[in-house]
């Protein structure tokens, strides 16, 4: 039964969101029918819809504004999930079922930019969560311990390029946090999305990095995914960086079970990463193109590409380097995705060059 509080505090932030200029999803498509119907839902982990929305309520900007707090989720606020899902990628109705995982021949993709002249860096990452565990906002602080245990000595059975070492973030210094962050190979702290989505709990307990020596293989560990498994290098050789993910994901799923639904393909806590899960992006320098950045968000917008800043999401590009990568990863395979993303920066440098 959903308590008198949160129907109330729901009833609050639903008017405030409505009267406000908000252009999140959220907000498109919680209609005052859809909210009434979905208020006095619960999954079988007792998450509700404001364990679902409270992050886009209390982020007015917010792009998307919802979250899965656990896998349920997606089916017991189906009437929400569903057209937000087929707002964000391209029309994913929920009549569409997502492709099974394929990672195609990598040896197709070559090098982005072999001159080197635009292209800094290159990073495919993918999301896995743990079949057996709900998502952050419900995960017990024994659950993040347990999870860490069970992550880090799979990991630590990892061989040739993949082998490394996990470091949790309890303990790790600032300063080697920091320039683990800087270098773009640790994920940020205090996003307030994440916060207000009840997802920093019991921080820095259970969420921590692994990754090799040369830091091209990377594994975070319950930052906003229970994994994010990440290949990445200097340069542009989109093909060498995922053969390198594609060996390691495969080598992983042999060893721990994720959570795969027939429909939506591998489940993650933001509904914007379902399906592939998978964002390949480069650090870019397109100057000509970016002198005029609505234009620049247009063109990459044709070629179904995301430009962000150079430490991710919700940042500004640093020295006229931008991250861009692609924005669809639910109804098509993982090469389509890295292959759509491929495409795009290629038009994109060739008109750079043109300009
Ligand atoms: P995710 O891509 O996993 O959703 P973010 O967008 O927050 O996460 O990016 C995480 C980190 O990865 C940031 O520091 C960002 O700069 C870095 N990053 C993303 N793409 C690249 C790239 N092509 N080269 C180097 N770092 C990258
Ligand atoms: N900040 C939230 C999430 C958007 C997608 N990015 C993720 N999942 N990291 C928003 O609604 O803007």
């Amino acid at each position: 039964m959903v308590s008198a509080e949160v129907l109330e505090k729901l009833e609050t932030e639903f008017k405030k969101l409505e009267a406000s200029d908000s252009k999140s999803l959220l907000k498109k498509y919680l209609t005052r029918e859809i909210f009434d119907q979905l208020k006095t839902k619960q999954t079988s982990f007792g998450s509700t819809l404001l364990d679902c929305i409270q992050s886009g309520l209390a982020n007015h900007d917010s792009g998307v504004g919802i979250y899965a707090p656990d896998a349920e989720a997606y089916t017991v606020f189906a009437d929400l999930f569903d057209p937000i899902i087929e707002d964000y990628h391209n029309g994913f109705k929920k009549t569409d079922k997502h492709p099974p995982k394929d990672f195609g021949d990598c040896d197709t993709l070559g090098n982005l930019d072999p001159a080197g002249e635009y292209v800094v860096s290159t990073r495919v990452r993918c999301g896995r969560s743990l079949q057996g565990y709900p998502f952050n906002p419900c995960l017990t602080e024994e659950q993040y311990k347990e999870m860490q245990d069970k992550v880090s000595s799979t990991l630590s059975g990892l061989e040739g390029e993949l082998k490394g070492t996990y470091y949790p973030l309890a303990g790790m210094t600032k300063e080697v946090q920091q320039k683990l962050i800087d270098d773009h190979f640790l994920f940020k702290e205090g996003d307030r999305f994440l916060q207000t989505a009840n997802a920093c709990r019991f921080w820095p307990t259970g969420r921590g990095i692994y990754h090799n020596e040369n830091k091209t293989f990377l594994v975070w560990c319950n930052e906003e995914d229970h994994l994010r498994i990440i290949s990445m290098q200097m340069g542009g050789d989109l093909g060498q960086v995922f053969r390198r993910l594609t060996t390691a994901v495969n080598d992983i799923e042999k060893r721990i079970p994720f959570s795969h639904d027939d429909r939506l393909g591998f489940l993650t806590f933001c509904p914007t990463n379902l399906g592939t899960t998978i964002r390949a992006s480069v650090h870019i320098k397109v100057p000509k193109l970016a002198a005029n950045k609505a234009k620049l968000d247009e063109i990459a917008g044709k070629f179904n590409l995301q430009v962000r800043g150079t430490r991710g999401e919700h940042t500004e590009a640093e020295g006229g380097i931008y991250d861009i990568s692609n924005k669809r990863r639910m109804g098509l395979t993982e090469y389509q995705a890295v292959k759509e993303m491929y495409d795009g920066i290629t038009e994109l440098i060739k008109i750079e060059k043109e300009l």
